[in-house]
């Protein structure tokens, strides 16, 4: 497992300075082959190296190599960082030596992965790093830290820690029945224990939520029939003329997005086809897509228009997204115009506004920051779970506390309520890699980057 991999761990394309990054048995070795200056496999751990790189007494670069010798490194192996200058081709052929001097190419994630496997993070930490790479926002940044750090990792372990306390209690008395001054673990004695391991598993569930939002943003539907000002509130959002806005009905047929920070939070805003009933054929596949959008949106921003009657489709719609419990926004926009629509008080979320003078818009902000919590993620610590592979194991392992409960309220033995309890607790185990499969490793670490 320990031969020497090899790889760019900077963007490849013209900047300042390029790093090459090699670990494994060989790396210094490999590297002082093709180093002019200090000896490398003499000098200290971590400590930076000037020098040059030469191909057979032709010097290539001027660098600084950084040599770090095992354990204290990011895979606990020895780890070289060879700092080269920023040139596509120069920082090629270096790595073409490098590979050509007995080390590997590796393969996407594998220094991450290594990491992994000898010990030096667990699973949510390199998880976590890969979200920091991802990371696009303030909050995201944070969060991804938080998991690298090892605060989420520290929320499981402790979790795994009362189960295995309680598993042992159960063990004890299962083994040594006769030995009297053994506590007797009776169903009474072990259910406030599972519900106390339980109730957290909810709150980390719920609080997974935030965690999520933070991480993926809130993508946000902008819907509404033609010419209510869709379009012009994407542009009014993002401060950008970034889709066409005329007063001919039907004009956005495909989808338009962009990006926008709210409280540190992405918010990814998708401006749609008018819905309405049409028979160019290019107008109704636009409308369907629309329609279509409605499940994968966190928000709908439903705009109508303050100078027109409520329609039966704005209706229609309203009761839709209500069936379906999605969050939404009613705009009524162009309150610049006369009033002439009538808003029942059955609807809520309501704000008025309009994009020639851009009132309204922050009532618009405030209201999303109202449904989603915003401020309370603003006050909050960040320490959250955000990745689905984690997420769904805390489901599981809750599934299994579930059960467990129903096992001791019916009374059953106390060593069939065992297994559900022990079942959820290598399952938190899975979570942060204390048990794994090496095909989930592998299509794990292969989402990352090369040379990380
Ligand atoms: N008075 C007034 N006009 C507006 C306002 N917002 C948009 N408009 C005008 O309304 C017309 C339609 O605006 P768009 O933003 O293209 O409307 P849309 O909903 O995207 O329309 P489709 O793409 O056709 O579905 C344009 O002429 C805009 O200038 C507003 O707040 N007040
Ligand atoms: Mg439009």
């Amino acid at each position: 497992m320990n031969d020497t991999i090899a790889a760019i761990s900077t963007s490849l394309g013209v900047g300042a300075i390029s790093i090459i990054r090699i670990t494994g048995d060989k790396a210094i070795e490999i590297v002082n082959n093709i180093f002019k200056g200090k000896d490398l496999t003499k000098v200290n751990s971590h400590t930076i190296n000037y020098g040059y790189i030469v191909d057979n007494d032709n010097i290539l670069d001027e660098v600084l190599v950084s040599i770090m010798r095992s354990p204290k490194t990011f895979t606990k192996e020895d780890l070289v960082e060879i700092n080269c200058h920023g040139s596509i081709a120069t920082t090629n052929k270096i790595l073409e030596l490098l590979l050509n001097n007995g080390a590997r190419l590796a393969e996407p994630g594998e220094f991450t992965k290594r990491a992994f496997l000898n010990g030096r993070i667990d699973l949510i930490e390199a998880e976590s790093v890969i979200d920091l790479i991802n990371s696009n926002s303030e909050k995201s940044r944070k969060l991804a830290l938080k998991g690298l750090q090892g605060k989420v990792s520290k929320l499981i372990k402790d979790l795994r820690q009362q189960l295995i306390e309680i598993i042992a209690s159960i063990e004890v008395n299962i083994d040594y029945p006769e030995y009297e001054d053994i506590e007797q673990v009776t169903n009474e004695i072990l259910l406030p224990k599972i519900l106390d391991v339980k109730n957290q598993l909810i709150i980390i569930l719920n609080e997974s939520e935030n965690g999520q939002l933070i991480k993926n943003g809130i993508k946000t539907i902008i819907l509404g029939r033609p010419n209510v000002g869709k379009s012009s509130i994407l542009n009014t959002l993002l401060d950008e003329e970034k889709a066409i806005v005329t007063n001919i009905a039907g004009t956005t047929r495909d989808i338009v997005e962009g990006n926008l920070i709210l409280d540190g939070i992405k918010l990814n805003v998708i401006d749609t086809a008018g819905i309405r009933e049409t028979k160019d054929i290019i107008e109704k596949i636009g409308v369907e897509k629309s329609i279509s959008l409605i499940e994968e949106a966190d928000l709908i921003l439903l705009v109508l228009n303050h100078n027109e009657d409520l329609k039966e489709e704005d209706k229609k719609l309203i009761e839709d997204l209500n069936e379906r419990n999605k969050k939404y926004i009613i705009a009524v926009n162009k309150n610049d115009l006369p009033k002439k629509i009538n808003l029942d008080n059955k609807y809520k979320n309501i704000i008025y506004c309009n994009t020639t003078t851009t009132n309204g818009l922050n009532e618009l902000k405030s209201k999303i920051k109202e449904l989603f919590n915003l401020n309370q993620i603003e006050s909050s610590d960040l320490t959250y779970l955000s990745n689905a592979r984690q997420i769904s194991l805390i489901k599981e392992a809750l599934n299994c506390l579930i059960m467990t409960e129903i096992g001791i309220r019916e009374n059953q033995n106390i060593d069939m309520v065992e297994i559900d309890i022990r079942k959820a607790w290598l399952l938190l185990g899975e979570i942060i890699g204390e048990t794994y499969n090496d095909e989930l490793i592998n299509q794990l670490f292969s989402q990352f980057c090369l040379g990380k």
